[in-house]
């Protein structure tokens, strides 16, 4: 059997990372057993929570919000993730834990130390193998996730440049695990900056 690998994909919103997962996977099932995924809300339980957590209209506070995610992400890592993983398959999954780092510590200002514990907590220590940030400026992120927006996406500007300054920082301090692309150039360049990555990171 195959070694089973993790991929995680962050950044702002907009900044075109499912797209990206999406041409992967299609990339990858040529060859390998993918699954992609998601947080919050992959399926059944996680479906409620991210119900709450991007339309609930009254007010969450912060640590109710980061413990939202976190009950998320515990049930997604024991349902879904775990047991894909040790199948052999390779999980394609849309934000995890530097999610919370970069929105809930970086962006609402709650104790990063105190994140990564909680996240520790949430997946029993499992790492993605590898975490692609894709890079964007927070009015072409905007500007891609239009008019329309859900509860945490009307967080505001200045909210929104310190969750993109949140990412870049995760990414000098794990260089080795996570990876930044300049998500701004066309889906074709962005992709193609992704399989420069993902080719090498597959053969190891
Ligand atoms: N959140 C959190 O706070 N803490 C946590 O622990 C976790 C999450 C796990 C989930 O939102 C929210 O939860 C998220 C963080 C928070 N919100 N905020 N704010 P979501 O799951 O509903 O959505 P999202 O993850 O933020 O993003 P998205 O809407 O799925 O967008 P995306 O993945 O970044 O981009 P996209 O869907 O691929 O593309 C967006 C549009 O841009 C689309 O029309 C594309 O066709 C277009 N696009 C994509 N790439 C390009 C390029 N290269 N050029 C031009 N146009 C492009």
């Amino acid at each position: 059997m195959e070694k089973g690998l993790f991929i995680t994909f962050e950044g702002a919103d907009g900044c075109g990372k499912t797209t990206q997962l999406n041409l992967l996977a299609d990339f990858l099932k040529k060859s390998r057993d993918v699954i992609i995924t998601r947080e919050p809300g992959a399926k059944g339980l996680g479906e409620k929570l991210r119900e709450i957590l991007l339309n609930y209209d009254g007010e969450i506070a912060p640590k109710c919000e980061s413990f939202l995610f976190l009950a998320d992400r515990a049930q997604h890592i024991e349902q879904i993730v775990k047991p894909a993983i040790n199948s052999g398959k390779i999980v394609l999954c849309d934000r995890h834990t530097d999610s919370t780092a970069a929105y809930q510590g970086y962006g609402r200002g709650l104790d990063l130390k105190e994140i990564h514990y909680l996240n520790n907590l949430a997946t029993g220590g499992l790492k993605p193998d590898l975490t692609i940030v894709f890079d964007i400026d927070i009015d072409t992120s905007m500007t891609r996730v239009g008019v329309q927006k859900d509860r945490m996406e009307s967080a505001g500007i200045e909210f929104f440049n310190r969750v993109r300054n949140g990412y870049l920082e995760i990414a000098k301090l794990e260089p080795n695990r996570v990876k930044v692309i300049d998500a701004s150039k066309s889906i074709d360049e962005v992709f193609n900056n992704l399989l420069d990555i993902i080719k090498p990171f597959l053969l190891h």
